[in-house]
């Protein structure tokens, strides 16, 4: 029995390895709630925003997956709730684990921003092995906004930018979709992508018990 535990221990921290905003700073982090729509299970701003910049901003990452498809989305006023219909950065394919940094943030033509303008950027990455995971950050856009410390954005060792390898969003499973509504899709897929998640990793956990049962 000791040996089952042992094994079933060791998959626990493939399931848990999603991603983590660590800037500018996320509302919150809890990792098992990383797949609630649309922020991770924090709905509401934060009272602490980051001041951004207007453009070259950049996002730091915190990658626990091999590889990843990366979506940013941006929702502007002070509370967009889960409408984060505009896109930052469209999806693309990160790979390798640790520190991410993305850089050369600007904002779409004919969006007005000022100084003083509050937005939320909402990070989405796909699951194990696929599904919708949320993190999102409070911002105030300002032209003086300060360079991020030294080491704030930075990239662990092998971690690199692929093309998509999907034309579809981070949290669609199925379909050739060409939704320009980021929320809406997010939403109709995700309880699906969460289910076929969490099918596999039990499926797996129990095969594998299944298997050591049968050597014990
Ligand atoms: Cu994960």
């Amino acid at each position: 029995m000791k040996i089952v535990l042992f094994a079933l221990a060791a998959l626990a921290p493939l399931a848990s390895a999603h991603f983590k905003l660590n800037y500018p700073a996320a509302r919150g982090f809890v990792e098992d709630n990383l797949p609630q729509f649309p922020c991770g299970s924090f709905d509401t701003p934060s009272s602490n925003r980051t001041v951004w910049p207007v453009s070259d901003g950049s996002i730091s990452l915190q990658m626990g997956h091999i590889s990843a498809n990366v979506e940013v989305l941006i929702g502007f006023g002070n509370n967009p709730g889960s409408a984060f219909n505009t896109v930052l950065r469209k999806t693309f394919t990160e790979q390798g684990l640790g520190a991410f940094c993305m850089t050369s943030f600007s904002i779409p033509e004919g969006v007005n921003i000022t100084d003083g303008t509050n937005a939320t950027i909402q990070v989405l990455t796909n699951g194990d092995p696929d599904g919708g995971l949320y993190n999102c950050a409070d911002i105030t856009f300002s032209t003086s906004a300060p360079v991020p410390d030294a080491g704030v954005c930075t990239n662990g060792t092998g971690v690199k930018v692929v093309a998509a390898t999907s034309t579809q969003q981070p949290n669609e499973t199925t379909g050739a979709s060409t939704s320009t509504s980021a929320s809406a899709s997010a939403t109709g897929s995700k309880s699906a992508a969460v289910s076929a998640l969490n099918a596999g990793f039990g499926g797996l956990a129990m095969a594998g018990a299944a298997a050591l049962a049968i050597v014990l």
